[in-house]
């Protein structure tokens, strides 16, 4: 008996009105929800109900649902543990009342210092000559020393490690060089802002005082005084992975591994305080044994990035076709069956996972329309496609809600 309610719930990135993908399109690739979030409205700063309204309009006209917010993002003085965190953290509480009223139940957000997602690379071109993002350590290096100046960078590198990047940056035209400095200092998804190397200095020395240890108490705080509210209003918190999965240009992260994540969920109990499961962001480390941490922290996981990353030995990774790359897809997908089907024999809800492709290659199809870095068109309709494939396909060969 085919019961789609047991099917993971598909769904798109759409970053708004000006995104070059329109909700008419997104409505062919597949996908039933849309996640999207008020990307005009600065950080830290309230969403009235009105604004919350006006967006969730515009998707349910042609017949999508608001599924997730993504993100909702936090400010940097919750981040740093600053005194006028209170202010920003009773804004962020208001802006879950204001979506909750709207039916708006569940919020992806990140806890990663000053920048989100980062990458060397925007255009790496693969094997089919598409374009993927890629993260290479040795130009990250080269702009932290010879660009940036970095203080102390210099003590993090062995010497084997500057002199590669410092015959990197000297490979590289001045153009070059304005490409990787503002691919690095791009700032957050959605909009197209990209920090100067002063600013950006700046909010590094805002952090000089800022450890893990630090970090971690700073997100286990937010954690308290958000999780009861969410809990009251019937949201569910679901915390991005860092990406890099590990610390970059002297900044700390806490949301990298699964003792990380293990932390983040005991740290407040609650079905509020759960996870985005990010294959992508948390496939950049070796050590993260995807399928198995899917079956550990199965229960906490609310909303599902399925998209796969090639790690190469240098230390580098790119960004794969959803099914190839480093991360067994398939033993993931049937790790989220298997907890789904946890789900329906205790007779819990959300058994519909909310699932998205991720950072899509840019394939010719696309190239004339100015995507986000990572979100194309074509590229995530193939990622889309291949991974509700390979779910019913696993659902017919299993048995599992499916004849
Ligand atoms: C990467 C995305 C991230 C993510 C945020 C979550 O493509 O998954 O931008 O949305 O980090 O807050």
């Amino acid at each position: 008996m085919k019961n789609s309610e047991h099917f993971l719930y598909p769904t798109w990135r759409w970053f708004g009105p000006q995104d070059a993908v329109s909700l008419a399109e997104i409505k062919q690739t597949g996908a039933k929800g849309i996640v999207t979030a008020l990307h005009h409205i600065p950080c830290g700063e309230v969403w009235s109900v009105t604004e919350i309204q006006q967006r969730q309009q515009l998707i349910e006209d042609v017949g999508l649902d608001w599924t997730v917010v993504e993100s909702v993002n936090i400010h940097e003085t919750i981040k740093r543990g600053e005194p006028e965190r209170n202010q920003y953290i009773e804004n962020y509480q208001q802006t879950l009342r204001n979506l909750a009223q709207r039916g708006i139940k569940l919020v992806c957000y990140n806890f990663m210092p000053v920048l989100d997602w980062t990458r060397t690379h925007l255009a790496f071109p693969v094997e089919d000559d598409s374009f993927a993002l890629r993260y290479d350590p040795i130009a990250l290096a080269g702009f932290e020393l010879f660009i940036l100046k970095r203080e102390g960078a210099e003590k993090e590198y062995s010497a084997e490690q500057k002199e590669a990047a410092q015959a990197y940056i000297l490979s590289l035209t001045e153009q070059e060089k304005e490409t990787l400095q503002k691919t690095i200092l791009a700032g957050l998804p959605g909009t197209d802002e990209v920090f100067s190397l002063d600013e950006f200095n700046e909010h590094l020395e805002r952090y000089g005082n800022i450890d893990t240890t630090q970090l971690r108490e700073n997100l286990a705080y937010f954690l308290q005084q958000i999780i009861p509210v969410a809990e009251e209003v019937g949201i569910k918190m679901a915390i991005h992975p860092d990406d890099p999965p590990f610390p970059i240009l002297g900044l700390p992260r806490v949301v990298s591994t699964e003792a990380d994540l293990r932390f983040i969920v005991d740290s407040v109990p609650s079905p509020s305080n759960g996870i985005t499961f990010c294959t992508g962001s948390l496939g950049g480390r070796a050590d993260n044994n995807l399928p198995g941490m899917v079956q550990r922290l199965g229960e906490h996981i609310h909303f599902l990035h399925l998209r796969n990353v090639q790690r190469s030995a240098d230390g580098s990774f790119h960004e794969a076709n959803h099914l190839e790359g480093s991360t067994d897809m398939v033993s993931v997908m049937q790790a989220v069956i298997a907890e789904q089907k946890r789900r329906v024999e205790i007779g819990r809800s959300g058994v519909a996972i909310p699932m998205r492709p991720d950072h899509g290659h840019q394939f010719l199809f696309d190239a004339n329309r100015h995507f986000y870095p990572g979100y194309s068109g074509v590229g995530r309709l193939r990622g889309l496609a291949e991974l509700r494939g390979l779910e019913l396909g696993i659902r017919r060969m299993l048995q599992i809600f499916e004849k």
